[in-house]
């Protein structure tokens, strides 16, 4: 053996790592109730870990990886609204796929981004990266304000409004229908980032249309490493056809198709394939039944809090919950004195809860024993 295999034994080195991994808060073991992490499902482990090393960015070689992927992202679309036209891929996250979608908004010739305070900070972020102009919406209630959408559009002009269906903060839902209209009549397109919400609000809100079924959506954002119980990194972006999405196909010369589709370079095709089975497995009545069950566990958090006094800053539309409380920092280190990890709400004062699949009822009884420890706010 040579000696530079024996720089440090095998069991040193999983010594070391156990121990590094029992000082960092674990699904299961631990009450991680701020992130929008989850512990993912055995099937999708296992079809991850199949194809993890296979580079599905060789659209030669993986041609039939690339069909099932294409079939994964036609099925998330579906539950937006998309009737079967639709292309995209799988991303790492949801901040590739904003950045993915407000590029494609670029090269469409939209160079201008429409948010609101409540849009995920991904948002900001990509327009910096693209160097496009972002333009700040009011919001009423946390939710876009299609007046203000109105009036800005008229003097900014046309742009690529992003909504979010699901916000990271405070759970709301964006009016989509309403700003799809406002945005159609000052000739601009609309990007949904439904990061969380896409695995939640379609099966809880089926009359609304939270997608492409309003014309001027173009793209969505929609993670399987969230509510999709697919390993991290798994985001999905959805676009309306394969017209919308060629620019993201990128000339390669060396690869053997000649091309290569997204924004990196080589990617694993563990996170598209473990989508593709977990939709299989799943189906629209599994996500729909956690979807139910999620948002139950969500209302009972909500009474709970009311309960004890405090109140929430907006009434959640998704299993994401922020309890106003003013000296967040002080509480978030009394909560995890408590083995419950939870975040700020970032744009209000509070704590946030995101109520992950992992979040159990006694869980939430947990949270809720520890929320009356605290001083009132
Ligand atoms: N869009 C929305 C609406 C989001 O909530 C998020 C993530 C994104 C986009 C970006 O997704 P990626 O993080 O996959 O790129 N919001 C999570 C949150 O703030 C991100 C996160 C997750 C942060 C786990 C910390 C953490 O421990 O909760």
């Amino acid at each position: 053996m040579t000696s530079w295999r024996l720089k440090m034994q095998l069991n040193e080195i999983m010594e070391e790592l156990q121990k590094v991994l029992s000082e960092v808060p674990v699904h299961g073991r631990d009450l991680l109730i701020g992130s929008m992490t989850t512990t993912p499902h055995p099937l999708a482990k296992q079809v991850f870990e199949m194809f993890q090393n296979l580079n599905i960015n060789d659209e030669e070689l993986y041609a039939p990886l690339r069909a099932l992927e294409r079939e994964a992202v036609r099925e998330l679309g579906s539950l937006l609204g998309c009737n079967g036209s639709c292309d995209g891929y799988i991303t790492t996250g949801g901040s590739e796929s904003n950045l993915a979608a407000l590029y494609l908004a670029r090269e469409h010739g939209f160079n201008t981004v429409y948010f609101s305070r409540t849009a995920h900070h991904s948002v900001t972020k990509a327009a910096h990266i693209l160097g496009l102009r972002a333009v700040e919406v009011k919001d009423e209630g946390f939710k876009m304000s299609a007046s203000s959408l109105r009036e800005l559009c008229s003097s900014h002009g046309p742009g690529v409004v992003v909504v979010t269906v699901g916000t990271t903060s405070v759970g709301t839902i964006d009016p989509v229908e309403e700003i799809s209209e406002v945005a159609e009549g000052c000739s601009s397109v609309v990007h949904v980032d439904a990061a969380l919400g896409g695995l939640v609000a379609p099966f809880i809100y089926p009359q609304r249309r939270l997608g492409f079924q309003n014309s001027s959506v173009v793209s969505v954002t929609v993670d399987p490493h969230k509510l999709g119980l697919v390993p991290i990194p798994a985001g999905g972006l959805v676009v309306r056809d394969e017209e919308w999405f060629s620019p993201l196909k990128f000339e390669a010369a060396y690869y053997p198709a000649g091309y290569q589709v997204g924004l990196l370079g080589t990617r694993s095709a563990g996170p598209p394939l473990a989508t593709w089975a977990m939709l299989k497995y799943m189906g629209v009545e599994g996500y729909s039944r956690q979807a139910r069950e999620l948002m139950k566990r969500t209302g009972d958090l909500v009474l709970g809090v009311k309960s004890i006094g405090f109140s929430v800053a907006a009434e959640p539309e998704v299993p994401v919950v922020c309890v106003s409380y003013d000296n967040d920092v002080e509480a978030l280190r009394y909560l995890k004195s408590k083995g419950v990890y939870a975040y700020r709400c970032g744009i209000v004062s509070g704590l946030r809860f995101v109520i992950m699949p992992h979040v159990t009822d006694s869980a939430i009884s947990r949270v809720l024993a520890a929320l009356r420890e605290l001083p009132p706010t």
